[in-house]
């Protein structure tokens, strides 16, 4: 453990040595997990840790002798994810202990660890209206050939009465890349809501428009009158506007999404639809609890649900219930690969990202045959002895 007695140079070697230890370790399978539909791993994949200690210290000894944190990283979370060049890449949101989000780039050979930043975080040009936070951006390769990035912008709320110092407003930023190292920024995105979070592009045409899931709120926190999953169409990206938002996906009563819900990464093809991963909120005496869920809508109209399978998906588990925001799932990334293996990357509380595997088949599988939410415990009772009485023939 390093201590405050250490020389400069020998606390250095110690920082480096640890650093280079976490990046290298590799990742295993969590054995004391099963459920049949994904694999989890036994330690988290990226976290503040992980973070460069160029990024984070000033290696100087004149001009930092005691060799002190000078820009300290919060926490590492929210991640998109997309293939690049035989490698998995993820931007990650990256916090600092200001609070304030920037974007860093994580490479990895196989997805499941050893994960290492390249070079430096990304540089995301400003709109006129300066970004107070920038956060959680979803990556789709659109058939147009280009790959975007669509993330959340918060600022101040400008109508916020004097004194007021919380209000904020959440849109829709949108940038474009062939590197993943240059990042141009298109206008944000214009939708009939007063704001925008979770706001993700398909990727394919849809009768020749850009198709946008959205997810429409009243205020910065409450989903409102909004709430739901929406879907919108824009003729083009550079100033992409949404006239007519339709919620496709809805908040119901007494469900994994009663509070709120939201789009979490890119939606897959698969031969069956396109599978959804999402997030979903209900409030209880602990605060919100934030889970994953999946659903598949059809391929030709992606607004139509064709499968969904009851409760969540993927929810919070020993660490991963306490961070900064404490009993939260969020995936904002995953990718299938040509052998039709999926990684699905998420953030627990808000703190450090986390890998889960399994494959499009085994995802369809869960898809079409569990059961959907029972709405009310009569019908979950006979649910269960359905499966039970099936069990008994066998
Ligand atoms: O703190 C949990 C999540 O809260 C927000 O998600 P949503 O808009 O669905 O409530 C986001 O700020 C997200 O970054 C965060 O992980």
């Amino acid at each position: 453990m390093p201590t405050m007695h250490n020389t400069f140079e020998s606390q250095l070697k110690l920082l480096r040595d640890q650093h280079d230890m976490l990046l290298s370790t590799p990742n295993v399978e969590d054995s004391e997990f099963y459920n049949g539909i994904i694999t989890r791993y036994a330690s988290p994949i990226i976290t503040a840790a992980h973070v460069p200690l160029e990024w984070r210290y000033d290696l100087s000894p004149e001009r930092n002798p005691f060799l002190q944190e000078r820009l300290g990283v919060n926490a590492v979370c929210n991640s998109g994810a997309i293939e690049w060049e035989g490698k998995i890449a993820l931007v990650c949101r990256i916090e600092g202990v200001d609070r304030k989000s920037f974007f860093g780039v994580a490479m990895s050979p196989n997805g499941i660890e050893n994960f290492e930043f390249i070079e430096e975080p990304c540089v995301i040009p400003e709109t006129e209206i300066p970004d107070t936070n920038i956060y959680d951006m979803r990556l789709t390769r659109h058939e147009d050939g280009c790959v975007y990035g669509l993330f959340c912008t918060e600022r101040k709320d400008p109508k916020a009465p004097s004194g007021d110092t919380s209000s904020a407003v959440a849109q829709c930023g949108i940038v474009r890349t062939k590197d993943l190292c240059n990042w141009e920024r298109l206008p944000d995105l214009v939708t009939p809501s007063a704001q925008q979070r979770n706001v993700v592009l398909h990727p394919e045409f849809l009768k020749g428009q850009y198709a946008l899931y959205t997810r429409p709120q009243d205020s910065f926190i409450d989903a409102g009158s909004g709430g739901g999953l929406g879907w919108g169409l824009t003729p083009t990206m550079d100033g992409a506007c949404v006239e007519k938002e339709t919620v496709i996906e809805p908040r119901v009563y007494h469900t994994i999404k009663e509070s709120k819900n939201g789009q979490g990464p890119s939606p897959i093809k698969t031969e069956k639809g396109w599978l959804h991963l999402a997030h979903g909120v209900r409030n209880c005496a602990a605060g919100l609890r934030y889970v994953l869920y999946l659903f598949v809508t059809d391929l030709d109209d992606p607004r139509q649900i064709i499968a969904a399978p009851g409760g969540y998906f993927l929810a919070p588990e020993g660490e991963e219930r306490v961070g900064d925001v404490s009993n939260v799932l969020f995936s904002n990334g995953w990718v299938k690969r040509e052998d039709g293996s999926v990684l699905i990357y998420y953030a627990s509380s808000d703190t450090r990202m986390h890998v889960a595997t399994t494959t499009v088949d085994r995802l369809l599988d869960y898809a079409f045959n569990t059961p959907p939410d029972s709405s009310r415990s009569a019908e979950a009772v006979r649910q269960r002895i359905e499966l039970i009485s099936k069990n008994r023939c066998q």
